[in-house]
């Protein structure tokens, strides 16, 4: 069987490119705000594992219609041709001298569809219909291919009705899908919409559909893997000195936490990026790697809220956490935990007091066994912490998911930015505040640190599985 190929056509500067970077998953498309951005065809295979599904043919605008359609006419006039030779006329076109020279916009976006690529023809719904796209219809009715036509709302929907009504008239299958934002279903479905159109397309279509679905869920699980590790890597982040036998720590305190923040920022930027990459989207850029927010994060309640936590909840899920390390008051977690695991019995506001004027980690100083003294600071100890780690990278995941390949803007990822409110139910709250309990007990490489890690990753899965639930019906 061999895999689609599908040719995206219409009028410049209609979405037709960020079509085709959504549905191939490429972030390289060239996509512009000015008609003629895409002045060549160009094929962009949609692979999985080196498994090719479909190609999309990225195509130049229609430039001159009528006269194309002009000469067709005239020619089938001449040779008393039928509707059966028209696509043979449009063979005939392509192949014309000189026309490359003087239709090449034509020539190009013609030639994949004489070569036998099906036609996806894209419009934009925000504009009124005219009769003028009415040549490039027919031309595109003459080559024979099948057909589906994608009203693409750019801005607005106003004038989608007026399109849909028209567009019915040339093609046998309409649909609303906005380029820039169609998520998976919604590409799923047009997919097998185009599986419809000619009986040799049904079986490698529902196939394609199958590998997508299935490489959307390992997809999420790699995700979960690299969160996982994320979180584990920042509780168990550390900077040192070492120390004179009479150094004062203190001292160096100032610059150990400047390098503590310098490497949490360094291990979250190269999380997104890994995530970033496993989305396909090799481009992408996040505002401000955005560490700067940590400290708005952990000790702002307004934050708190945009990973799913409120004020009652981070009391509840430190206390649970104190109490999993083997204790409510848990002399090595210092003072945090005793506060916290008081709070239960009532002290909510000394709690508050304190993630209000906590700290991101504690300086301390290590006499090592072997001589020799360090000043250290973190792993940190903030109960919240964790929480907050792991709704960035949940928040940050959730938007890459859900990002096509067809926008070029920035992502913006500061807390309180749309979608950033994701709720956390109390059942996955207390799982998570064990699991973290459990990386801050255990030391990092062993058996038991690896299990939490393990238990993590599947936390995460199913935190981000219901966050894409969440999103297709919002
Ligand atoms: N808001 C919005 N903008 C869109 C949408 N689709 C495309 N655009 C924007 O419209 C402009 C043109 O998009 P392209 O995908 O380059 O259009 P094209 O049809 O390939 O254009 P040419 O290659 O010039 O023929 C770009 O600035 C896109 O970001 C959409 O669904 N919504
Ligand atoms: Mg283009």
């Amino acid at each position: 069987m061999s895999a689609p190929r599908l040719a995206v056509v219409g009028h410049p500067n209609k979405g037709k490119s960020s079509l085709v970077a959504t549905l191939a998953e490429d972030d390289s498309v060239g996509i512009g705000p000015t008609p003629g951005t895409t002045l060549r065809t160009r094929e962009y295979p949609m692979t999985v594992d080196g498994r090719l599904l479909y190609t999309l043919i990225d195509t130049p605008g229609f430039q001159r219609a009528r006269r194309v359609l002009a000469w067709l006419e005239e020619r089938a006039t001449a040779q008393q041709a039928t509707a059966a030779d028209r696509p043979r006329l449009v063979a005939e076109f392509v192949a014309e001298p000189g026309h490359a020279e003087r239709f090449p916009d034509e020539c190009e976006l013609l030639r994949p569809l004489v070569e036998g690529a099906g036609i996806l023809y894209v419009v934009d719904g925000g504009v009124p219909y005219g009769p003028e796209y009415e040549p490039e219809m027919e031309v595109l009715r003459w080559t024979g291919r099948p057909s589906l036509a994608v009203v693409n709302p750019i801005g607005r929907r106003d004038h989608v009705p007026e399109w849909e009504a028209a567009l019915g008239q040339f093609f046998r299958v309409v649909r609303v899908i906005d380029a820039l934002h169609a998520d998976f279903e919604t590409r799923r479905q047009l997919l097998l919409a185009f599986g419809e159109l000619e009986s040799g397309w049904r079986a490698p279509i529902e196939e394609a559909v199958a590998v997508l679905d299935a490489a959307r869920d390992q997809r999420r699980r790699e995700t979960a893997l690299e969160i996982a590790h994320f979180v584990a890597d920042g509780l168990a982040l550390a900077t040192e000195r070492k120390l004179g036998p009479t150094e004062d720590a203190t001292a160096h305190e100032t610059e150990l936490e400047a390098e503590y923040r310098r490497k949490l920022d360094a291990l979250e930027s190269a999380h997104r990026t890994r995530v970033q990459r496993l989305h396909g989207h090799r481009e992408l850029e996040a505002t401000a790697s955005a560490l700067e927010l940590l400290e708005q994060d952990l000790f702002d309640e307004g934050t708190w809220l945009a990973f799913g936590l409120r004020r009652r909840d981070l009391v509840t899920v430190g206390a649970i956490g104190g109490a999993a390390t083997g204790g409510v008051i848990d002399a090595s977690v210092g003072g945090a935990s005793f506060l916290i695991g008081t709070a239960v019995g009532g002290a909510v506001g000394g709690v508050l007091a304190w993630l209000g004027a906590g700290r991101l980690a504690e300086l301390s100083v290590i006499d090592r066994p072997l001589g020799g003294r360090l000043a250290r600071f973190g792993p940190s100890k903030n109960p919240n912490f964790p929480f907050v780690l792991f709704g960035r990278a949940r928040f940050h995941a959730s938007l890459v998911a859900a990002r096509t390949h067809a926008r070029r803007d920035v992502m913006e990822l500061a807390a309180g930015s749309e979608g950033s409110a994701l709720p956390l139910d109390a059942s996955h709250q207390r799982s998570l505040a064990r699991v973290f309990a459990a990386l801050r007990k255990f030391a990092p490489g062993s058996p038991r640190h690896r299990a939490a890690i393990d238990e993590l990753t599947g936390i995460a899965e199913a935190i981000l599985a219901e966050d894409a639930a969440g999103a297709s019906m919002g």
